[in-house]
């Protein structure tokens, strides 16, 4: 049998594709990563869009990789995009990555051949390679998503969606501009255009329940302290339901008094970030009264920020559209003050619906129209599965990802799939990806494929899947978790419903990450969930 090219082939150079990269090269495997971008990166390389920023403490959000942390230093709590394309060039000085990237390399097609017992993976411009191993590292959000305004094409102006935006920018300043989507994406956008712009017209179908950032600059006492910390920090975020420190108090809501309450709730507040909901009684994301109590103060502590009465209800609505957390949260810096800005006005996507956009604005259902010369698209993700299931991914019968996902993903750990021998992913669907803080999930799952790969080398074995019995195991367990939280209450990309058409199903693991970790463990001792050759 011909010897493959490559012993692994991995798809993408974010976080989880340098750490396996990385892992598996130190062990002597020949690894080669097809990278669509001209950079490393991931996600921050596409999302150049302005006031781009991680909403995880940077102090948790890197590789625990000595090399990596042991002369770098973060200048923010939460690092903009720009300090974290300088990590990525420095995580190249370090680790030596770029070496075995090929870059512009958008993988089109890929498909394991039992016979040969190797994959064989095609990129847009023609190349190919062939390996043992498939690794997709694609993450939450290679996928864009557009709605279908009519019209579009058309409008003579900067319309950009915020993953495709303009490496040298978009200039706002004394224009007309307006932003659809008020996602992470679009709160962040809407942050630095308020600013800039001579007017802004946000258009908004669902107010965002921001939490307030709390952004610290680091002085360098700071830096050398949170340095020295970093070996147990690593430890210790991944013994944490969503891999940052924050823990919940192990009381529910109704166990506290109304006051031990609103001392637990002023201190998370305080403490910013994900703490409001990774830090607080433990039933907020399970029961509709613990989360109202959290909605309402949040409600009260925003709404005092929003001058305008009709602007504070569209923002802040005494009513929650949803609970808090069980859609994707996001955080703020000077979000809701942009608001009360003359320049700065919303659009209720409630009220009225968007019927077209014109060479030179957007027309509405109320018969409106507004002229401007730039549109923010913050519209999102076909989030989770998009970024697997659109690179030609075929099973061993020829059937396309894409295709049997129509009606349900099925993985087994949301790590392996039945019929995709040989192939791992990291941060994607069925595993903890869109419920935790990225680094810390995606070790887990990097130090759990780096072992299974070893394993099947020590077996002798050509190859593995996992059985179909394993996968509906792991669904099972995945859907009676969700089931007793608010999550399937909520359209959101969690549940795979921001996409029209797409199945409607949770695509997260939400039981936390030791207990996901505790079951990797488990599926490592024995072959029960898997077909072996
Ligand atoms: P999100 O979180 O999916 O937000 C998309 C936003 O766009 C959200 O406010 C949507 O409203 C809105 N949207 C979607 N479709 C439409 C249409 N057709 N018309 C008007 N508005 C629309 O994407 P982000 O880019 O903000 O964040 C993605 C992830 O990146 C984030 O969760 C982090 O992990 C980082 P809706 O709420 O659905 O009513």
């Amino acid at each position: 049998m011909t010897r493959p090219d490559y012993d692994v082939l991995i798809v993408g150079a974010g976080f989880s594709g340098i750490f396996l990269l990385y892992q598996l090269r130190k062990l002597g495997y020949r690894c080669r990563v097809f990278e669509a971008a001209p950079e490393l990166g991931g996600t921050w390389y596409w999302n150049a869009y302005p006031g781009a920023r991680v909403d995880s403490d940077g102090e948790f959000y890197q590789l625990s990789i000595p090399e990596a942390w042991r002369d770098w230093n973060w200048s923010e709590r939460f690092p903009g995009r720009e300090e974290l394309q300088a990590y990525f060039r420095h995580l190249d000085e370090v680790l030596h990555i770029k070496k075995d990237v090929v870059f512009a390399a958008r993988v089109v097609a890929a498909q394991f051949n039992r016979e040969t017992a190797q994959w064989t993976v095609e990129t847009e411009h023609g190349e190919s390679a062939t390996s043992r191993f498939f690794l997709v590292c694609a993450g939450l959000s290679a996928k864009r998503y557009v709605p279908d305004f009519p019209g579009l094409e058309s409008f003579r102006g900067a319309a950009y969606h915020s993953s495709a935006w303009p490496r040298d920018g978009v200039d706002v300043k004394g224009k007309n501009v307006a932003v659809i989507g008020t996602g992470s994406t679009g709160v962040q956008i809407i942050q630095e255009w308020a600013k800039e712009a001579a007017t802004l017209t946000v258009f908004q179908r669902t107010p965002n329940v921001a939490l307030p950032m709390r952004q610290k600059t680091w002085t360098a006492e700071d830096q050398a302290r949170i340095r020295s910390s970093y070996p147990q920090i690593f430890r210790d975020r991944e013994k944490t339901p969503f891999g940052i420190l924050s823990q919940f108090v192990p009381k529910r809501m109704r166990e506290m008094s109304p006051a031990e309450r609103q001392a637990l709730l002023e201190s998370i507040w305080q403490a910013g970030g994900f703490c409001f909901i990774a830090g607080t009684y433990c039933d907020l994301i399970l029961d509709r009264d613990a989360n109202r109590v959290a909605y309402d103060f949040w409600a009260q502590k925003t709404r005092q920020r929003i001058v305008d009465a009709r602007k504070r209800d569209l923002l802040a609505p005494r009513q929650p559209f949803h609970p808090i957390a069980a859609k994707r949260a996001s955080l703020e810096q000077d979000y809701f003050e942009q608001f009360n800005r003359p320049n700065v006005d919303i659009v209720n996507l409630r009220d009225v619906h968007i019927t077209e956009v014109r060479p030179t604005g957007i027309a509405t259902s109320d018969g409106l129209f507004y002229s401007v010369d730039a549109i923010a698209i913050a519209t999102g993700f076909d989030a989770v599965t998009g970024s697997i299931t659109n690179m030609g991914l075929r099973n061993t019968d020829g059937k396309s990802l894409a295709e049997e996902w129509k009606d349900g993903v099925h993985t087994y750990l949301g790590m392996a799939s039945h019929g995709y021998p040989n192939m791992f992913w990291v941060y994607g669907t069925h595993g903890p990806a869109g419920l935790s803080n990225g680094p810390t999930s995606i070790e887990i799952q990097g130090r759990w494929i780096v072992e299974m790969i070893q394993k099947i080398d020590r077996s002798g074995l050509s190859y593995v899947e996992p059985t179909t019995e394993a996968e509906q195991t792991w669904k099972e367990l995945l859907h009676r978790i969700t089931d007793m939280t608010l999550i399937p209450t909520v359209d959101s990309w969690y549940m795979g419903a921001n996409i029209p058409g797409k199945k409607r199903e949770p695509l997260n693991f939400p039981g936390g990450l030791v207990l996901y970790e505790e079951h990797c463990r488990q599926a490592l001792e024995g072959w029960e969930s898997f077909l072996t050759v």
